[in-house]
C-alpha cells in the first residue's frame, strides 16, 4: 500500500478502536532524548538520592539504542488514549494513584488492553514487522508523543492532550518509513506557574521538566523496598500507599478533566478489601492473589510492603480507630511489619 494511505489507515483504525490520537514518526526524529536526560542528570544535586535517580534512568538506557537493538525498525506508531473516565472507589482516592486503579497494561479484561492488541493485529495484518512492550514501553513515550505533535509536554513532565495528563501512551516500532504527525493548539504552561513543583511533597520536581525519579513517591512506595522508619520522606508520603499524583491534580490544565462515567472491571470489588485497616488484616495469599496482579509494581516477594505503606499512612494521619489494626500488625507473620508497627505505636503514642 502507498505509505501515505497506510499511515492514514493505521490512524483511522486506532481512532475506530477508541484511541484519541495516533501518529507515526521516523526513528531519526526521536534523536536527542539521551542528551536531554544527561543534561538533567548533571543538574541534579549530589545528594543521597542521586544514585537512585541514576539507577532508574540507567534502566531505560535501551531507549537510546533503538536503532542498534531493532536495526530493522524505521518508524514508530504512537497512540494515546484517555483513561480519566472511570469511577474511583472513595477509599482509594488520595491513597492509590488513579493511574494504577485503572492500569490496563497487563489487564486483558480492560477495554484499553483489548484495543492495544487489536491495533497490533491490524499492523501485522498490513504486512508490517512490529515490536512493542506493554509494561514500560520500548521507547521514551512522552518524548515521542511530543515530537509527533500529539499534545504538549508540561513543566510537571507530563504529556497532555485536551483530556489533560490523564492519558496513557503506547508505541510500536515498525519496519516501514511512515510519517503522519500533528501540531498541537494547547496553550503552554504560564511562565510564572509553579503549582506542580510546589505540590510535590518530596521536592522530586526539582525544576520545570526535571523530575527526580529516585525521590518520586511512586518509585518509593510501589517500586522499592522502603522501610519507612526514620526515612527522610516518611512524612512527605502522606496518605499515599501506592503511587502519587499531586503534580497532576495540582495542575490547572487538569481541572475537571477526570469524569467518573464508567466502571473499571473488578475495581469496585477489589476496593472492598482495601480500607487501610483491612489491608493490615489481609493474609499474604490474598495479597498475592488479588492485589499483586492488579498493582503489579509491588511484586509477590515483597507483598508485605503494602502493610508498611499502610502503617506509614496511618502514622501520618493518625486516627484512634486504627488502634486495633495496629495491634493486629504487631502480631503479623512478617518481622518487618511487626517492627514498623512498634515504631508507629511509639510515634503516635509517645511515652
Ligand atoms: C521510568 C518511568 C517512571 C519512573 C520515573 C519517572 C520520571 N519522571 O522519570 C517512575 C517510577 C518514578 C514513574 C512514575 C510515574 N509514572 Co511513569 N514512566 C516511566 C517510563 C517507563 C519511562 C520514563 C522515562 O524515560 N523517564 C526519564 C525521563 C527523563 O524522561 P521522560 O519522563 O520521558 O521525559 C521526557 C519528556 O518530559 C520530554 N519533554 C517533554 N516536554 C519537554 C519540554 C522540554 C523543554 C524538554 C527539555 C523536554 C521535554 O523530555 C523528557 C526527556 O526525554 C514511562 C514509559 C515510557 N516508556 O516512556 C512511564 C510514564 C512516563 N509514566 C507514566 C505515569 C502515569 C506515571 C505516574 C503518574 C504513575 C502514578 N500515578 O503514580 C508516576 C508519576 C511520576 C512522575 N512525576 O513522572 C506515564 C505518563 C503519561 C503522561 N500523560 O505523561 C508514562 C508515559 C507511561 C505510559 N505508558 O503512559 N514513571
Ligand atoms: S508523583 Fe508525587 S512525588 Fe512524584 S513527582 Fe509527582 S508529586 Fe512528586
Ligand atoms: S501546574 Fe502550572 S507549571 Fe505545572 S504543569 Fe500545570 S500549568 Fe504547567
Amino acid at each position: 500500500m502507498n505509505p501515505t494511505l497506510l499511515a492514514e489507515s493505521i490512524r483511522d483504525q486506532a481512532l475506530a478502536l477508541g484511541y484519541d490520537k495516533c501518529a507515526m514518526i521516523p526513528l531519526p526524529r526521536l534523536e536527542g532524548y539521551g542528551s536531554v536526560v544527561d543534561s538533567r542528570l548533571r543538574r541534579i544535586p549530589e545528594d543521597s538520592f542521586k544514585d537512585l535517580d541514576k539507577a532508574v534512568l540507567a534502566n531505560f538506557f535501551a531507549f537510546r539504542l533503538l536503532s542498534e537493538t531493532y536495526p530493522w525498525a524505521k518508524s514508530a506508531v504512537i497512540a494515546v488514549m484517555g483513561y480519566g473516565v472511570y469511577k474511583i472507589p472513595q477509599n482509594l482516592k488520595g491513597k492509590v494513584a488513579k493511574y494504577f486503579c485503572v492500569d490496563s497494561r497487563r489487564d486483558p479484561n480492560s477495554f484499553e488492553f483489548q484495543a492495544s492488541v487489536a491495533l497490533e493485529s491490524f499492523l501485522v495484518a498490513n504486512g508490517l514487522r512490529v515490536a512493542t512492550e506493554r509494561k514500560f514501553g520500548l521507547l521514551p513515550l512522552r518524548w515521542a508523543a511530543n515530537k509527533a505533535g500529539l499534545g504538549r509536554g508540561r513543566k510537571n513532565n507530563f504529556f497532555y492532550t485536551h483530556k489533560g495528563s490523564w492519558v496513557h501512551l503506547e508505541a510500536w516500532l515498525i519496519d516501514q518509513d511512515l510519517e503522519l504527525t500533528e501540531t498541537t493548539d494547547l496553550a503552554p504552561c504560564p511562565i510564572n506557574c509553579h503549582l506542580c513543583q510546589k505540590a510535590c511533597p518530596t521536592g522530586a520536581l526539582t525544576e520545570a521538566y526535571l523530575t527526580r525519579p529516585g525521590s518520586c513517591l511512586t518509585l518509593l512506595n510501589a517500586l522499592s523496598l522502603v522501610n519507612w522508619i526514620e526515612h527522610p520522606y516518611s512524612r512527605a508520603a502522606g496518605d499515599w500507599i501506592y503511587g502519587c499524583e499531586l503534580c497532576q491534580t495540582s495542575c490547572p490544565f487538569n481541572e475537571g478533566l477526570w469524569r467518573e462515567e464508567r466502571e473499571y472491571p473488578g475495581l469496585e470489588e477489589l476496593s472492598l478489601n482495601m480500607d487501610l485497616g483491612r489491608i493490615l488484616e489481609l493474609d499474604y495469599e490474598f495479597i498475592k492473589e488479588k492485589l499483586v496482579p492488579k498493582f503489579w509494581y509491588l511484586t509477590a516477594d515483597r507483598a508485605w510492603q503494602w502493610k508498611l505503606n499502610v502503617l506509614n499512612a496511618m502514622k501520618n494521619h493518625w486516627d484512634s480507630g486504627y488502634t486495633p489494626y495496629l495491634r493486629h500488625a504487631m502480631r503479623d507473620d512478617v518481622p518487618e511489619v511487626r517492627v514498623m508497627a512498634q515504631w508507629v505505636l511509639r510515634q503516635v503514642y509517645p511515652v
